[in-house]
């Protein structure tokens, strides 16, 4: 029987989209124990609450993020603002007794982070941290691979995240657009906006991270802030590049920046075994490079699995194969794992506990970078 579930949106902005639309086609498409039902969307400008109530099918808007948690009426709070708003809201939603998703980067830092994971975990109350490209068929294939022993040892694991949408010295930082500038609405720049997504895939295939070696700069060094109106220091990173070992040994190589002409959200990884080797690319997202060093040497080479085999995973659940899917099916997956394990009461992998673990890496890559200095990752 699948029961109703309430659904409570703060934030209207890309991400409340990609939830709203992932929540609107899971039961299209998986069997799970549960219909959302698109309650509330809340906003801070009232007529865009509105005109993405009215076009995302919520039953009502509101302004006011407390009104959300504290409606006893809704089952889960979806939380897709700005990084300084997380915790807040997060811990709030706790001691309503709601299920959460939050958005990544889980907060704006450790502190926050740790305190948020003591609020679910007191609270008991199921989680998720919707770091979406695990999700991502390819990219779930290639920890499929890795588990089963294809690739042996690994002796290298690395990633680059890089656009290109900074570079002009006229976009301003702060504001609903460009918030992702603002160090104090962010946090950090690439590091939590982009490495972030990377180092949670890569902890994910490979393990934990225990130490790391960064540099970061900031290229633009002010910019206009679209609240305050005035020029004002940026206190973000445009860039970050970092070294890192694996707690299995392997070692890590990772690089993101917004000032990569070309790139607008090229996000890659390749991983290097003793049998064989896995690459993919965020822009050809369907397809897993594939080398085997046990294929006859005659006929070795980089293979291109094209993802869409309906024994490959989630494609059962979509077209026939050869057709292939795409960005916004990974939040669909996510929804569809959450809900499943929301009835057995239990959290979704990431939960917060393991975004506090790519926090720390975060952490540690940036205090890397400002004291030019290796430094230990702490442990969650
Ligand atoms: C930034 O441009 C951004 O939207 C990130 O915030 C997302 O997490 C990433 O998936 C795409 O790029």
């Amino acid at each position: 029987m699948t029961k109703k579930l309430n659904v409570g949106l703060i934030g209207y902005g890309f991400m409340g989209r990609t939830h709203s639309n992932a929540y609107r086609r899971v039961n299209n498409f998986f069997d799970v124990p549960y219909e959302p039902v698109l309650q509330v969307v809340c906003g801070l400008v009232e007529a865009e609450a509105k005109a993405f109530a009215e076009k995302w099918g919520y039953k009502s808007y509101t302004t006011d993020w407390h009104k959300v948690v504290e409606d006893e009426n809704i089952d889960v709070v979806e939380i897709c603002v700005p990084n300084n708003l997380h915790a807040e809201i997060a811990i709030a939603a706790a001691k309503a007794g709601k299920a959460i998703v939050c958005e990544k980067p889980l907060a704006l830092n450790v502190a926050q982070a740790e305190e948020m994971v003591k609020a679910v975990e007191e609270a008991g109350v199921p989680n998720l941290v919707s770091f979406n490209y695990r999700r991502v068929p390819a990219v779930t294939l290639a920890k499929q691979l890795i588990d089963e022993g294809r690739l042996g040892k690994i002796f290298h694991y690395r990633a680059n995240f890089l656009q290109d949408w900074t570079i002009s010295k006229e976009v301003p930082q702060g504001g609903m657009a460009t918030w992702r500038l603002d160090v104090k609405a962010a946090g950090s720049g690439v590091t939590g906006d982009l490495l972030a997504h990377c180092i949670d895939t890569a902890m994910w295939h490979n393990g934990p991270i225990t130490d790391v070696c960064a540099m970061t700069e900031t290229f633009v060094k002010e910019r206009m802030h679209a609240e305050t109106g005035k020029v004002e220091p940026v206190g973000i990173d445009d860039a970050c590049t970092f070294i890192c070992h694996y707690d299995n040994g392997s070692l890590g190589n990772f690089e993101s920046s917004r000032y990569a002409r070309g790139h607008k959200a090229l996000y890659t990884f390749e991983i290097n075994g003793e049998k064989a080797s896995i690459a993919w690319d965020l822009h050809d997202l369907h397809r897993l490079s594939y080398f085997d060093h046990g294929d006859d040497s005659i006929v070795r080479g980089w293979r291109s699995i094209h993802v869409t085999d309906s024994d490959m995973p989630y494609m059962d659940k979509w077209w026939v194969p050869g057709l292939q899917i795409g960005y916004e099916h990974s939040f669909v997956h996510q929804a569809a794992e959450f809900l499943q394990n929301l009835a057995e009461g239990k959290s979704t992998s990431p939960d917060f506990r393991e975004a506090l673990a790519t926090q720390y890496v975060c952490d540690a890559v940036l205090t890397s970078a400002k004291n030019k200095k290796w430094e230990t990752v702490k442990k969650p």
